[in-house]
């Protein structure tokens, strides 16, 4: 059964005019050490591409799949697992992320639930052994659902705290059974309204609580895979608790949970924070927090989270830059956290959409590489910095002078003149670069 009257996705080179073709992911071509598919690590989000119709808060769906063609919502739910997979092998995605509640449909119970979810993980299974594909993450969805209005480790009542921890252990055995690279903790509704009713103090406790039970279950259980926290600024919530890569490694600081997570940063919350995506991945890089990516664009007009697909080669350039130096990805990956528009509502349009993806990543990888291979900023910064190789400078970042020292050190010497940033000249190599590369 073929859900997608589409061929295989191929390498066609820049010059192709055909837009089911990679223009620039040539997935075995060597860049810096590696070939360009264990560069991107790429994954396809279930819940954006498979289980997204095209809501909006003005109007329902407008996605109807042959694979949703039937009433029964287990058969859907397993015909949705072979048109994923369809579509990955076809696209050459070598990952998926999902949460628990997009491969089975909740169930009256917790209990059958359960149930339904270990039906579909064992096709999920079989269709992963058949194709090779693996599961960068699992994560739970604690916040869709009605119980979690208040928040699931924040809830006020304990009562749907006990259960947000019963739905996230179970999503940890599956995410282990499916043989997850990471799991993502990603606070839905972790965060308030407003402060008239919340306790603060004691909902953040709560969560530091939630998420060290779940490092013991972890371990309790065997479960490898790198544990991440994803930021976010606002939405659901009006202030989420996990604001930005900063609040959360402070938040994981004042827990003493550092050692056990990383981040997985988002490209659309790092702009939702008022930040660049360069600048949340520059922050976990230099302090060894950087996990993985979920990869999108928000819209510069629009205020939340729009989730598009990455087209914008400035960005992802800078991204990779980012993660090429702190090494490449080692568990993580780029995972499509991305949704085509509610008017792109063909089936063919979902191949589309990752295609601009993956080539405007795979372009941004190249053009980083040859950066960071000419050294473009790093001399630049080395230069910049010179002044503390040496005499004062070398005292100062070798901790050697206090304020006494300095004094008579000013007192003595006065300063040197200040250089120009060259902020204009930098911008205009990098864009030589991104054109030229
Ligand atoms: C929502 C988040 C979500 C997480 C997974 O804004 O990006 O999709 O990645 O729960
Ligand atoms: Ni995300
Ligand atoms: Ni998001």
């Amino acid at each position: 059964m073929s859900y997608f009257d589409v061929p295989a996705i191929k390498y066609e080179g820049p010059k192709s005019k055909n837009p089911f073709a990679f223009k620039y992911y040539n997935p075995e071509e060597i860049v810096m050490g590696k070939t360009m598919k264990d560069q991107c690590r790429f994954a396809m989000s279930y819940w954006h591409t498979f289980t997204y119709m095209g809501k909006d808060p003005f109007g329902g769906d407008t996605m109807f799949r042959p694979w949703d063609n039937t009433a029964d919502e287990m058969e859907k739910a397993i015909e949705r697992v072979h048109a994923a997979f369809e579509f990955m092998e076809k696209m050459q995605i070598p990952f998926f992320c999902f949460h628990d509640v997009d491969i089975a449909p909740r169930a009256a119970t917790l209990k059958e639930t359960n149930e339904r979810l270990d039906v579909i993980v064992k096709v999920i299974k079989e269709e992963m052994a058949r194709t090779g594909i693996k599961c960068l993450w699992g994560t739970t969805n604690a916040f869709g659902d009605d119980k979690f209005v208040h928040g699931a480790g924040t809830s006020c009542n304990a009562t749907v705290f006990a259960y947000a921890a019963a739905q996230i252990k179970k999503a940890m055995e599956i995410t282990k059974e499916l043989g997850g690279v990471n799991y993502v903790f990603w606070g839905g509704r972790e965060g308030y309204e407003t402060l008239l009713n919340t306790d603060t103090g004691l909902e953040l406790d709560n969560l530091a609580r939630l998420l060290r039970m779940a490092v013991d279950y972890a371990k309790e259980i065997g479960f490898e895979g790198q544990l991440l926290i994803e930021p976010k600024p606002k939405e659901p919530t009006k202030h989420q608790y996990d604001f930005d890569a900063a609040t959360v490694m402070a938040f994981l600081r004042k827990y003493d949970l550092q050692d056990y997570f990383k981040l997985n940063i988002e490209a659309n919350h790092a702009t939702l924070a008022q930040h660049t995506f360069q600048h949340e991945l520059n922050m976990c890089r230099i302090n060894g927090m950087l996990g993985s990516v979920d990869a999108n664009q928000g819209d510069p007009m629009l205020g939340w989270d729009t989730d598009q697909f990455p087209t914008n080669v400035y960005d992802t350039t800078l991204a990779m830059y980012e993660i090429l130096l702190d090494g490449g990805f080692t568990k993580g990956g780029l995972n499509f956290d991305s949704k085509v528009r509610r008017g792109s509502f063909q089936e063919d349009d979902l191949f589309l959409a990752y295609i601009a993806g993956m080539d405007t990543f795979a372009r941004g990888l190249k053009v980083a590489a040859a950066l960071l291979e000419d050294k473009v900023f790093e001399n630049f910064k080395a230069e910049r910095y010179a002044s503390y190789k040496e005499g004062i400078g070398y005292d100062i970042i070798h901790d050697r002078v206090g304020f006494k020292e300095l004094e008579a050190y000013a007192l003595e010497n006065g300063v040197t003149k200040n250089t120009s940033g060259r902020q204009e000249m930098l911008e205009m190599i990098l864009n030589q670069y991104i054109m030229e590369v």
